[in-house]
């Protein structure tokens, strides 16, 4: 099991849910943690707590991955040592809205398009140059179910993971001569604000979604994403699927 004290994680999407969980777990490993996300109190709150709790440093920024000038900028703005990330997360990302394509709002489409694809592309782009320069590194991609199989409403959602899948293996290519690993985590139903973004805060729309399951919680996930961060150096976990018990698919749920 490689030891991650003090290395250099940077998380996005850490103001809450499966990223908030992501740093916990890495802090309790002693790496040092770099979170991002648009909400900076979030941010200030949780580094404040980590930093106390697990005596670790922690730097934030807050940047919308969708802007690659703003991503890229406030990348600048960190001292050299912070620069030298050893493991990104690439974990911002949301679904808007569940309606048939020819119901579908454009807004919710750009949305989704821009967050979960060109995002994830954007701060692969700013991260991964010096890992490249300096021959390691390991990049893991916070996937979904919806990116290996599609269900009714979930169309542009369930691109961009499809999409998310198909850059995951792509950047193995790219990194293949490079030292760097590259690993997807793809979860079924976790319980985050997830839902509540989807469907706009409509709190029994989102009741729907979790009725008669027990979820994951965004901790089962930063389990499986620790684990992939703390394999050998020899070893690339490609890919890990995770659902609740009640999930086997994108569309077979049972609920009790
Ligand atoms: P949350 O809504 O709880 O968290 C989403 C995070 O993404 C927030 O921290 C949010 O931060 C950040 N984010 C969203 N848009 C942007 C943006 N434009 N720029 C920067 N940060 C952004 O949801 P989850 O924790 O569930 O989602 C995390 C990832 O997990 C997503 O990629 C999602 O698709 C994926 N996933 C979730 C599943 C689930 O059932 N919950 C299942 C499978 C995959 P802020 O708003 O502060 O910027
Ligand atoms: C989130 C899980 O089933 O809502 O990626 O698409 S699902």
């Amino acid at each position: 099991m490689l030891n991650l004290e003090g290395k250099i994680v940077l998380i996005t999407g850490a103001s809450s849910g499966i990223g908030q969980a992501c740093a916990r777990e890495f802090a309790k490993l002693k790496a040092n943690l770099i979170l991002a996300a648009r909400r900076v109190d979030r941010l200030k709150i949780l580094s404040d707590e980590l930093e106390k709790e697990y005596q670790i440093k922690v730097n934030y920024l807050e940047f919308d991955v969708r802007n690659f000038e703003d991503v890229q900028n406030k990348f600048d703005s960190l001292d050299s040592t912070w620069k030298n990330v050893d493991i990104l997360i690439n974990n911002a990302g949301l679904a808007k809205g569940l309606e048939k394509v020819f119901e579908g709002k454009l807004s919710d489409w750009d949305e989704m398009i821009d967050t979960n694809l060109k995002g994830l592309l954007n701060v692969t782009r700013v991260i991964s140059p010096t890992m490249v320069k300096k021959q390691s590194g390991h990049i893991i991609n916070i996937g979904s179910t919806a990116g290996h199989e599609v269900y009714t409403y979930g169309n542009v959602y369930s691109a961009t993971k499809f999409a998310v899948k198909s850059l995951t293996q792509s950047f193995r290519l790219d990194m293949l001569d490079k030292g760097i690993k590259v690993s997807s985590v793809d979860p079924g139903m976790v319980y985050t604000e997830f839902s509540k973004v989807r469907f706009s805060g409509d709190e029994s729309k989102v009741e729907q979604v979790y009725k008669g399951i027990t979820p994951l919680s965004p901790s089962d996930v930063a389990e499986a994403v620790v684990f992939c961060a703390t394999r050998p150096f020899n070893v690339n976990i490609n890919e890990i699927i995770v659902t609740p018990i009640q999930q086997a698919s994108s569309t077979q749920v049972y609920r009790k």
